[in-house]
Order: C-alpha cells, then structure tokens, then sequence
C-alpha cells in the first residue's frame, strides 16, 4: 500500500506514522506536512530513511493533487488543533482545517476517477460541543455537531464536507472523531506535556479556572490502533466515534501529575479560565468495539501518564528548545 499521511510531523500523525513503519513493512509511507510551529522533523528521525517527508501545504492543490495521485490511501490529520489559538486568531484554522481537507478532497476525487482512492479524515469529539458535568450521557455517531470554539467549528466544517464528497461524489472515505489524545511527541503547549514540562523546568503548573472540566484521555497508540482499523475494515461513509472511557476532570489530572513527580497537591496556579470553555466530553465508543473488534491497549491511565512523564524526562532536546516561547505566549495571555 503506498499510504499518504498528511500532518505525519505531528503529535498524532508522528506516531501514527512511527507504529506503521514498525509494523506493516509493506506500507510505503509519504508525510505531507508544512512544518508550522506543530511540525517536528525530529518526530520522524528514527524512520527518515524508510520514509518519503514533503514538507508542503495542504491548500496547495497541484502538490496535494499529484501526492494522491501517487497514492493508494491518505489518512488525514493536518489541522491546526489548539484552541487557545484559534481563540486568538482564528484565520489559520479556517484556512488549513476547512480550506486545507477541501483540497484534499478534490485531489482524492479526482484522483477516484480512474482508480479507487481510499481516504480516512481524522476529527474530534469537540464536534459535538459539551456535555454536562455530572450527566451520564455520552457522545455517540447520531450525537448533533454543535461545535463552541472556532476549532471545533473548522473541525466540523471539515467533516461535513467529508460527509457531502461521499455522498455527492461516492469518495470511498471513513471519518473518527476521538476523544482528547496523550502520549510521547505532544506539543508542549498541551494540557498534559505544559504541567510535565512546567515541572521539569521549574515553572509551577497552570490549571484553567477551577478544573471541574473533564476530558476523555485515549493514549494516542489507541487512537491510532483505531484508525488503522478504521482504513482497513470501516464501512465506507461512517462515522465512528474513538474514546477508552478515559473520563477525568482536570484537577485529578493535574494532582495524579503532581503526585508522580513527587510535588505537593496544591503546588500549582489557578490562572485565567479559557473564554467558552467546554465542560465535559464523554465518547461511547461501542461500534467500534461490537462492529470492528476494536480493544485499547493502554488501560491504566497513571500507568500511561508515568510512561508520559518519564518520556519527556528523557527527550528534552525535542522540548527544550520551544518551551520558554510557548510559556511566554501563555503568560502574554494571563494563562
Ligand atoms: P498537531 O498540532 O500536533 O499536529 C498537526 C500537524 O499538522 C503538524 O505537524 C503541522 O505542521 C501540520 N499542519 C498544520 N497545518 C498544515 C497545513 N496547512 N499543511 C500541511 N500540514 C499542516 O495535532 P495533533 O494533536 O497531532 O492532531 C492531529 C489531528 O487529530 C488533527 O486533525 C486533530 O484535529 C485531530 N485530533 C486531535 C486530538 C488530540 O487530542 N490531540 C483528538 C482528536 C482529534
Ligand atoms: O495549561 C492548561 N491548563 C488547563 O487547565 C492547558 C493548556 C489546558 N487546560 C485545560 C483546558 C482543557 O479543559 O485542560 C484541558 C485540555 O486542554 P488542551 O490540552 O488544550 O485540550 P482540549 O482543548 O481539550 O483539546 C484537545 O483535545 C481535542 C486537542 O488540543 C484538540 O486538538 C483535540 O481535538
């Protein structure tokens, strides 16, 4: 299978991208990406010889249209993914999340019109909006996309238009929305790599508002265990949702973070809440389990978590160098 990964320097995608050189030798692999401040090369140093790296745009119709043209699958998840900072300017996310998967997909159905093209179009539960502190509901498939941020609304743009090319032009194409990934190779500027790293560096960690948020944490060889599910056995047009019934609220997360690396629980800062905040996501993951046998891997969030810290322990040159930029940017802000 020649395999085309677009956003491959990424968190996500880097690891994606790693697990398929280490397991599924028949896979060439391509990696589009443009390198924005999101984009590592480093990510992708133990697999640079086995794999092809283009470092270009999304938007950029003639490379995209000849790199599926050479392709037998794409799996899509370039995206500019932070929500502080599309908070702060939203015009990137409009232009690669919506302008950038629109691209994709003209390349992928024109490229369709003399051979089948697969595409899997990687998304997000923040689709759905929030879910109430406390409620058990949880998202599923038939949940209504009521996006609040302007990444989540990019990110729901991009898959309506997923949605409308399989209809309108039969793209054989899946889609995911997953829960809130951790794991090795997260920008710093992350919930869980920031309070690791604020620690490691001698900065005191940072909570939003009073931390009663919950997020589901996945640990990202589970998404991607997913996906490739997904690419290799989903029924063309769906929708499925990815989450391991990770729920917890940011206080927890920040004292388990806390405790693992032998601080005291108060040893950190309340600072300024995040503007539309969401309260709670929650993923029902079931059809993907019943219909596709789909299991995570990674059960013991501590265990993950303890995994994570030692991670970044032990890979400061990947850190070391942006962390002082991204702290001053979130102190700029009150955060
Ligand atoms: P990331 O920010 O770590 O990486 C994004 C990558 O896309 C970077 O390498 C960046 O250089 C590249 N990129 C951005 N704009 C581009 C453009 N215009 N052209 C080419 N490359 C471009 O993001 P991530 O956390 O790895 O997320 C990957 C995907 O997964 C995104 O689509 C995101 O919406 C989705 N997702 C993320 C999470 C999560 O918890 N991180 C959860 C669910 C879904
Ligand atoms: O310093 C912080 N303190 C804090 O309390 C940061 C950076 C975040 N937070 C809170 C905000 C959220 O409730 O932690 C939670 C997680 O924050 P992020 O890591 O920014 O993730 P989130 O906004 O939930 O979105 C993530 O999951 C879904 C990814 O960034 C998205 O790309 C993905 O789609």
């Amino acid at each position: 299978m020649r395999l085309l990964v677009t956003g491959g320097a990424g968190f996500i995608g880097a690891n994606f991208v790693l697990a398929t050189v280490r397991d599924r030798p028949d896979v060439r692999v391509t990696v589009l990406d443009s390198l924005t401040y999101a984009g590592s090369r480093e990510s992708l140093a133990g697999v640079d010889t086995q794999i092809r790296l283009v470092q270009g745009d999304i938007t950029d119709a003639d490379l995209v249209g000849r790199l599926v043209g050479e392709s037998d699958a794409v799996v899509h998840f370039a995206a500019e993914t932070h929500v502080d900072n599309a908070l702060a300017d939203p015009e990137p996310f409009v232009r690669s999340n919506i302008v950038g998967t629109f691209t994709i997909l003209e390349a992928v159905r024109h490229a369709t019109a003399s051979r089948p093209v697969r595409l899997h179009h990687v998304s997000t539960d923040e689709v759905y909006g929030d879910l109430e502190l406390g409620d058990p509901a949880k998202f599923t498939e038939s949940t209504p996309y009521n996006p609040s941020s302007p990444y989540s609304s990019t990110k729901a743009a991009s898959d309506m238009l997923v949605r409308a090319w399989v209809r309108s032009y039969r793209l054989t194409a899946t889609l995911s929305n997953c829960s809130n990934n951790y794991g090795p190779f997260q920008h710093v500027e992350k919930f869980i790599p920031r309070q690791i790293t604020n620690i490691l560096t001698g900065r005191r960690p940072k909570l939003y508002g009073t931390g009663a948020n919950v997020r589901d944490w996945i640990h990202v060889e589970d998404h991607n265990s997913a996906v490739w599910k997904i690419l290799t056995h989903g029924a063309v047009g769906r929708t499925y949702l990815i989450g391991a019934d990770g729920e917890c609220d940011n206080l927890t997360v920040m004292r388990t973070i806390l405790r693992l690396m032998d601080r005291s629980p108060d040893d950190f800062d309340h600072v300024t809440d995040r503007a539309g905040h969401d309260l709670r996501y929650a993923i029902d993951a079931t059809p993907l389990r019943d219909e596709l046998g789909w299991r995570p891997a990674h059960r013991d969030f501590e265990a993950g978590l303890r995994d994570t810290i030692d991670w970044y322990r032990h890979n400061r040159s990947w850190w070391g160098p942006i962390k002082d930029a991204v702290e001053a940017a979130y102190q700029s802000r009150g955060q």
